[in-house]
């Protein structure tokens, strides 16, 4: 059985438990990180010497990153469903987690951690003010792409909707003003019926 370390409202752990229950696979999910603690244990390093969640283990392979890890369960477990084969349509897929990781993550996080989780330095409403501009200005660009095909990358749900749809939740059920993105908002919907999605997306957030 798969096994997924990391707890659940991590945003990068949220990724590869949607993933793994879109892959139809069953896991053991273990609680480390944030109020869990456990991250520096040398049992952990050894998994992750980064000291960082999520770390998937499927048997006697390890792996750290979540982007690569949805990408490892896709081609694994759902090659049919989740996968692109093809390069340029895989590129086009793999161009939006890159997005989530060095753009929309980084802009939200502040926001996050300033309304929601209430952390030293992020509560000032200048940085707040100023993470809610840079995840507008991302947001503006999610919602032009979405604003003629039903998923990130065209017709079919893929791995590039769970990334982003992990920071898509976050965003919208964040306590702050939002300026009103139709497109978003139905893609949004549309994702957060399917059952795996519902099991990794925990409300509200924390
Ligand atoms: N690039 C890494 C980032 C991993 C990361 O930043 N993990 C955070 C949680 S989202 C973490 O381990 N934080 C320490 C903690 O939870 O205690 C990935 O995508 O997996």
């Amino acid at each position: 059985m798969l096994k997924i370390w990391g707890r659940l409202s991590s945003i990068n752990v949220q990724k590869v438990v949607w993933a793994a229950g879109e892959a139809g696979q069953v896991f053991e999910r273990v609680d480390v990180g944030g109020p869990f603690g456990g991250l520096d244990a040398p049992e952990f390093r050894a998994l992750n010497p980064n000291g960082q969640i999520p770390v998937l283990e499927d048997g006697a392979f390890r792996l750290w990153e979540s982007n690569s890890i949805v990408r490892y369960l896709a081609a694994r477990y759902a090659a049919a469903d989740l996968w692109e084969a093809d390069p340029a349509r895989r590129a086009d897929a793999e161009r939006w987690m890159d997005w989530m990781l060095s753009e929309l993550q980084p802009a939200t996080a502040p926001v996050l951690w300033g309304t929601v989780r209430k952390v030293a330095g992020y509560t000032d409403p200048k940085v707040i003010t100023e993470g809610v501009k840079r995840t507008e200005a991302l947001m503006a660009i999610l919602d032009a792409q979405l604003s003629d095909r039903p998923f990130l990358t065209g017709e079919r749900f893929g791995v590039a909707d769970i990334a982003v749809g992990c920071g898509a939740h976050r965003w919208l059920n964040m306590p702050v003003e939002r300026i009103a993105r139709p497109h978003v908002q139905r893609w949004y919907e549309t994702l957060f019926a399917r059952p795996a999605a519902k099991a990794a997306l925990p409300l509200p957030i924390t």
